[in-house]
């Protein structure tokens, strides 16, 4: 096996190269995740003030997440393209002379900015001390950046006879991510105790949104061990963009939802004519 090409994806495309079905769905797929990004960013902006002033800063952290998102994926799109050069004789995409090769490194340096704010943009919706809010921060910090770092690290080996530091850091990024499941789990189940049941059964709607989203990054890490294919090519790209679609823009425009729920509430009257006082 070529230990020098770092991501699975390479080792596919040097070896055979791939069909120009699954060079198109792949090309498709990240252009639709920065699109998507772009779009949610106005929605983000274009939204702010149908909710109250002190949930705003959770609206102003969607629009942190949708620029870097969408860089991110811009990039990622452009790095796709420009590994391959297409084959008339052979009718398949190969890799292009001199074409650096395809990694998905820079998506866990993406996770590095996104995932703290998406962890920390929750506490701006629930009813918390600003001391409690400090905490947790910390604790969404500090765990969700180990998490990265080490799968940052373990994906490095996937493509590598020996698994063993593949499964080795994954072990160690899995056990922080069982740590930020279950403070998020937390926060999300007080929340509902101090909140109206319309606005509660919307947050437990955004823990299992939550759950099912962030659980498809570890699937798609474990991605070349299922599907050692252009099958995988296709499915880990797919996995990377629906969960980037539901864990950043569903969740925050659900979040949006929440704090507009209890922005009309608490009597706050949008000139937007989303929230309007209660009579
Ligand atoms: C890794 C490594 C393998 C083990 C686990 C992982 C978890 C990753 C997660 C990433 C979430 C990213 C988000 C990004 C949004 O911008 C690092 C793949 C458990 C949960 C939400």
């Amino acid at each position: 096996m070529n230990t020098g090409l770092i991501n699975f994806e390479n080792l596919i495309i040097a070896n055979q190269g791939i069909s120009p079905m699954t060079f198109d769905m792949v090309a498709q797929i990240l252009t639709l995740g920065f699109a998507v990004m772009l779009a949610a960013l106005f929605y983000f902006v274009l939204t702010i003030r149908t909710v109250a002033p002190q949930y705003r800063i959770s609206s102003v952290l969607s629009v942190v997440v949708m620029v870097s998102a969408f860089l991110i994926l811009f990039f990622q799109a452009q790095s796709w393209t420009q590994t391959f050069t297409f084959n008339f004789s052979t009718g398949l995409y190969e890799l292009a002379p001199g074409a650096e090769a395809f990694s998905n490194g820079f998506r866990y340096l993406n996770w590095l900015i996104d995932v703290p704010m998406l962890l920390f943009q929750i506490l701006f919706i629930v009813n918390i001390t600003r001391e409690r809010r400090a905490v947790l921060r910390n604790w969404f910090f500090f765990s969700g950046a180990m998490m990265i770092i080490t799968g940052y690290i373990g994906q490095f080996y996937e493509a590598q006879a020996d698994l063993t530091p593949f499964f080795i850091w994954g072990a160690i990024s899995t056990a922080f991510f069982f740590h930020v499941l279950y403070l998020i789990f937390r926060v999300i189940q007080e929340s509902r105790k101090t909140m109206s049941q319309r606005a509660g059964d919307n947050m437990q709607l955004i823990w299992y949104l939550f759950f099912v989203s962030w659980m498809l990054y570890p699937g798609a890490y474990l991605m070349p061990i299922f599907l050692n294919n252009e099958a995988g090519i296709v499915g880990r790209q797919l996995t990377y963009t629906v969960a980037d679609i539901a864990s950043k823009v569903i969740y925050g425009v659900m979040l949006t939802y929440v704090a507009q729920i209890r922005s009309e509430e608490e009597g706050f009257v949008s000139d937007m004519g989303v929230a309007k006082a209660a009579s």
